[in-house]
Formats: structure tokens, C-alpha cells, sequence
């Protein structure tokens, strides 16, 4: 493996910090391979109940590496596509634990896209975000044209997409796109607090209420509903539950593990 993704755990919270900054963190292969086996350990690791993306650095990412995408040796873009982002965001929605995106700074192209696809995305105020794929006459990647849609409607993000204008952090709160704007020296303690927090709450009836929003827009309301009442009988039988309810009623504050 290589060192282009940082990896810390500690605390229940795992770190998984973007690491080409002279490059603005821009995806080569090895990058998203790290990648991919980063969040596989994420996956395994029990010990891991919340997980952070970030980027080193004054650059979020920039999505694919152009020198890498344009070298005639270097891998063909549907190589790219199916090997590179396509596996990390279906690990990052697939991920049974919450996975919380601190964009520190630009985010373009495939580094944007990856951001929208954690379930919770917290920004610097000085961070940017750019649908750049149009700007280089490629089409939006890495679930781009799922998230965004659903996140801020067709109107916008066909305009976002087509112009490929950068926004900034409060424009993307403002329009659903994020979750949150944090003061630029806050943000590191800020999305770190928040983790700590989700990985304390109960994380096994995070990762079914995951489930249902991956199922969300797909499905119609009676389906909708028939999946609410299979997690919620699976959450009904978690110890969490019955910690909660218990606490809830003893007045105490509950102690929850993920089970
Ligand atoms: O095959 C495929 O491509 C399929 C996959 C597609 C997925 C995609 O992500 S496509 C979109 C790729 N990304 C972009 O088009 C964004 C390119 N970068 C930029 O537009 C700008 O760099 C930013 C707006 C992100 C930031 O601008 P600025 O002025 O703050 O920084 P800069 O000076 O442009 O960049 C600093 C350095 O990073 C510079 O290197 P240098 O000159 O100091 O040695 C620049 O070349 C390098 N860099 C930035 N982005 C990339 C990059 N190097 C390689 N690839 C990049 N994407």
C-alpha cells in the first residue's frame, strides 16, 4: 500500500486523510486504491464506529489526476471509472457506520462527488466546490449524477454540472448540498466532536437507517414503508434498544455499542 491516505483510529473514529498535497490531493491510482483498501478496514475493524474524510493540506481533492488520466501509459478512463471511484463510493454507501466529509478546501471533479457521497458533509468557509468534469469535456463521475440531483434538484444541478461554476461552502449549505458551514479553524475540532458523537450514538440503528435512505429514491412509498418495518424490527431487537429505552427510563445516561 502506499502513503498517499493517512489512516488513523482512535477513539472509535477512524481518519482517512486525502495525501497528495502538492497535487491537491488529485486521485491517481495508487491514491484510490489506498483508498479502497482503507475503507475495507473500516468495514472490518470493529473497533471503528465512525469515519472521517478529510484532505491535507489547503485542498479537499481535485478530483482525477490529469497527468495520470492523460498519460498514454497510465490507465484508460473506463479503467478509471470501474476501478477507481465507482469502488469507493460504493464502499463509502455500502459502509454500515457514518461516514462524515470535512472539506478543507477545493473540492472539484471526483474529489466533489466523493464528498457527496458521505452521509454527512461539513465545509471550511474558505472551502470551495466545482463540477469540473464539463470544463475538460467529460461528463460528472463518481455517483455525481445521483447525489447531486436528489441533494439540490434536477434545475440546479443541471446548471452546477453544464457550467461547472465554482460555489462556495455557504452557497452549497444554502442550496441542500452539505450539511454545514464551519469557521475554517474550527473545522478539524468541529467534525471531530461530531464523530465522537455518532460514534457513541447507536451505531447499529445508523447503519440501518442508512439502509433505508440508499433505498429511498428508488423505491415507492408502500416498498418504502415494508423496508421501515423489516430495519425497525431488526433495531427493536438491538442491545442499543433496549440500553436506550432503559436509560430513558432509569433517567441515566445510556451507553451504546454498536450492537
Ligand atoms: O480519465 C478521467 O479523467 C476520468 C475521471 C474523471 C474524474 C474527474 O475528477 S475529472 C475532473 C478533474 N479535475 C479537474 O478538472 C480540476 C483541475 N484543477 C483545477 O481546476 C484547479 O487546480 C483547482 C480549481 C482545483 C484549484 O485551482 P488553484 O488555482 O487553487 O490551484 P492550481 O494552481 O490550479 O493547482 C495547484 C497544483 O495542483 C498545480 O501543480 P503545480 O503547477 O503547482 O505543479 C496543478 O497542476 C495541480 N493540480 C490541480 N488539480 C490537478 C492537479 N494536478 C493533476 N490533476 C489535477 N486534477
Amino acid at each position: 500500500m502506499g502513503n498517499f491516505i493517512q489512516f488513523n483510529v482512535e477513539n472509535g473514529i477512524a481518519v482517512l486523510t486525502l495525501n497528495r498535497p502538492d497535487k491537491l490531493n488529485s486521485f491517481n491510482r495508487d491514491m484510490a486504491l489506498d483508498m479502497q483498501s482503507r475503507l475495507d478496514e473500516c468495514r472490518e475493524n470493529t473497533e471503528i464506529r465512525a469515519v472521517v474524510i478529510t484532505g491535507s493540506g489547503r485542498a479537499f481533492s481535485a478530483g482525477q489526476d490529469l497527468e495520470e488520466a492523460t498519460d498514454p501509459q497510465g490507465p484508460e478512463l473506463s479503467k478509471i471509472v470501474c476501478e477507481h471511484y465507482n469502488p469507493i463510493v460504493k464502499r463509502i454507501r455500502a459502509l454500515e457506520k457514518p461516514v462524515i466529509a470535512l472539506v478543507n478546501g477545493v473540492a472539484a471533479g471526483a474529489g466533489a462527488n466523493i464528498a457527496l457521497s458521505c452521509d454527512i458533509v461539513l465545509a471550511a468557509q474558505s472551502a470551495t466546490f466545482i463540477q469540473a468534469f464539463s470544463k475538460i469535456g467529460l461528463i460528472p463521475d463518481s455517483g455525481g449524477t445521483y447525489f447531486l440531483p436528489r441533494l439540490v434538484g434536477m434545475q440546479k444541478a443541471s446548471a452546477l454540472m453544464m457550467l461547472g461554476d465554482k460555489i462556495t461552502a455557504k452557497e452549497a449549505e444554502s442550496m441542500g448540498m452539505i450539511y454545514k458551514v464551519v469557521p475554517d479553524d474550527e473545522l478539524e475540532s468541529f467534525g471531530l466532536k461530531l464523530s465522537v458523537h455518532l460514534a457513541q450514538m447507536p451505531t447499529f440503528g445508523l447503519a440501518l437507517t442508512k439502509k433505508a435512505l440508499n433505498k429511498s429514491f428508488g423505491n415507492n412509498l408502500n416498498q418504502q414503508l415494508d423496508l421501515e418495518d423489516q430495519l425497525q424490527t431488526m433495531a427493536g431487537k438491538s442491545d442499543d434498544y433496549k440500553e436506550g429505552t432503559a436509560a430513558f427510563l432509569e433517567k441515566r445516561k445510556p451507553i451504546f455499542k454498536g450492537k
